[in-house]
């Protein structure tokens, strides 16, 4: 093989030096396919995502057998392992890695391309959404049990995020049952029918999955939206709704994901349009409580067929009678909000919503507040300082009274607040600021983690529910311990390390000692049948 001539080495290095400009640019968030760098071949980013990622992410980015390549999608993912996966691929799916078919360059290119928001905005109609239902029937005369002998109600159902697959667990040996794959990054908490029988899977990029638990099988799949934050099941089981990022909108199906409605998150003027933050389920409401991100209202959607129009405050003339004749019955009951709610939480009676604002800018505050669903206004300020997680908050009796402790996302604490006054109580210091929290009514103690701290994302702190005081922590050295939940009697607290090559550790929930430790890749949340479908004080709902 000959040298290199001169020429030739200067064309190389011209050629580096693009590349580095290029690379430059794109750290500086430039896009790419716009950017003007001098001699440089124009690349078609558009045409090289045709070429080589349409087959799999769709034409138009909005998902296909791969996830979503929208900028809503990828808010997540970081620059540098965005450039990774499309250079060496990712494993254990079926995304392959581009570095020997294309130049640093064109990567790049590609890398940026898919940041760019795709114009005309991807739609998601009511017919794609049918469109994309799948349905396993049964077979005949299936037994209604499981296939697997363990106690059905102390079973864990383990999100493993690294390789995107779905752990059963038998909650008394704490031995795997079965390992599934699951969509692409789910997120949320997966949701039980009230016998603890199916769950509901909700993905970032729509899909939702009803899996049968007893029979090991995917009963249904439907994509709901094209960016979804998280799903709920209503008490009676009848029913699912999703709620999005992308389109705006709240959307229900039946208990076998038929669509029934579709609700656009709007004002009642149709004017302005959001987000949807979060939907949960409120059994004892019978109603699905939702919050908007982008617009200052909170809204009830009863499922309780009986439940009779209620006149809505917020109804404007031209609307008056549209807003009468819908709230009821899967109506939408709006209440008005100064600030949109990112993030919320019921007390125990269902009455009472404890929701976050999340700042606009880094250096903002959040705020929390207190919203009586009942009389349908804000009723008090909850002074917690930083960025409380009050979707991870517990809450447990304490010196006569019920108090709320939610982790926060910004400072190393945990604030305490008691539920009748809505007065700070105590604020915890932990080492460092966390996302998850969690306790069990049999257990002494709360266990929190510390996992968005550079420094002590390895720690898991143990607070005593009665001195409101850290007694313990649990490491996990250089890793990221994270996210609890508890057995079904309370005995034992299971662990992540929230690793690719991670792993769930069972600690004897009373002296903290490790009891048995399952490799797994990155578990990142894990859920207990029993205490969901009880709706457990010490977990989320
Ligand atoms: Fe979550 C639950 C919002 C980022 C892992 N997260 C929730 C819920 C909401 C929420 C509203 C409750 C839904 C439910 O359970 O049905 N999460 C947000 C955000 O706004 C935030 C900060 C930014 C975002 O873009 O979404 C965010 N969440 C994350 C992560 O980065 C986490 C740590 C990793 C990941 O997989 O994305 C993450 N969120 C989780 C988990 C739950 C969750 C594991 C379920 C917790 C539970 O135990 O119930």
């Amino acid at each position: 093989m000959s040298e290199p001539t001169p020429n030739r080495w200067t064309e190389r290095l011209a050629d580096a030096g693009r590349a580095a400009l290029v690379l430059g640019l794109f750290w500086m968030g430039v896009d790419m396919a716009a950017a003007q760098i001098p001699n440089a071949r124009p690349i078609d980013a558009k045409a090289l995502y045709q070429q080589n990622c349409a087959a799999c992410h769709g034409e138009q980015r909005t998902g296909a057998m791969g996830p979503a390549l929208l900028p809503e999608s990828l808010e997540r993912l970081r620059p540098a392992e965005a450039l990774k996966v499309i250079q060496h691929g990712r494993p254990a799916t079926q995304m392959p890695g581009f570095a020997q078919q294309l130049n640093a360059e064109e990567i790049n290119a590609l890398a940026a391309h898919i940041r760019t928001p795709v114009l005309p905005a991807p739609r998601w109609t009511e017919a794609d959404i049918r469109a994309s239902r799948s349905f396993n029937a049964p077979p005949a005369n299936e037994p209604a049990k499981p296939v697997w002998s363990a106690d059905p109600m102390n079973l864990f159902v383990v999100v493993e995020g690294g390789d995107h697959h779905i752990s059963l667990l038998d909650g008394d040996r704490f031995e795997v049952i079965t390992r599934f794959a699951s969509r692409f990054a789910l997120h949320g908490g997966p949701k039980f029918t009230p016998d603890g029988r199916y769950v509901f899977f909700g993905s970032r990029d729509g899909w939702i999955t009803k899996y049968d638990l007893w029979r090991l099988r995917v009963v249904a799949e439907v994509r709901a939206g094209l960016n979804m934050r998280n799903v709920a099941v209503s008490g009676d089981g009848q029913w699912v709704m999703a709620a999005n990022y992308l389109p705006h909108s709240v959307v229900l199906f039946d208990a076998d994901l038929n669509l029934q409605k579709t609700y656009a998150a709007a004002m009642l003027d149709g004017k302005a349009t959001s987000r949807v933050s979060a939907v949960y389920d409120a059994t004892p409401r019978n109603s699905f409580v939702v919050a908007l991100k982008d617009i200052p209202e909170l809204w009830e959607i009863s499922y309780d067929p009986k439940a009779a129009p209620i006149y809505d405050g917020l109804v404007h003339d031209y609307k008056m009678g549209e807003a009468i004749a819908k709230p009821g019955f899967l109506g939408v009951r709006r209440t008005p909000l100064e600030e949109p709610l990112d993030d919320f939480f019921f007390d125990q009676s269902y009455r009472h919503v404890l929701g976050a604002t999340r700042p606009k800018t880094g250096d903002g505050a959040a705020t929390a507040q207190v919203v009586n669903l009942d009389v349908r206004r804000k009723i008090a300020d909850l002074p917690i300082a930083g960025m409380p997680h009050l979707g991870s908050g517990i809450t447990f009796a304490w010196n006569g009274s019920t108090v709320l402790a939610s982790p926060n996302l910004k400072g190393g604490a945990i604030d305490v607040i008691d539920m009748k006054t809505w007065k700070p109580v105590a604020t915890i210091p932990t080492p460092g600021p966390g996302f998850f929290m969690r306790s069990h009514e049999n257990s002494r103690y709360a266990w929190t983690d510390s996992m968005m701290s550079p420094t002590a994302r390895d720690t898991m702190t143990l607070i005593d529910k009665t001195t409101l005081q850290p007694v313990a922590t649990v490491k996990e050295p250089g890793k990221t311990l994270a996210h609890i939940e508890f057995t079904k009697d309370g005995k034992y607290a299971l662990a992540s390390v929230w690793e690719v090559d991670g792993a769930l550790i069972v600690y004897d929930a009373a002296t903290f000692k490790e009891v048995k430790r399952l490799p797994m890749s990155k578990p990142v949340g894990k859920y207990n049948v029993w205490n969901k479908i009880t709706r457990s004080e010490g977990t989320s709902h």
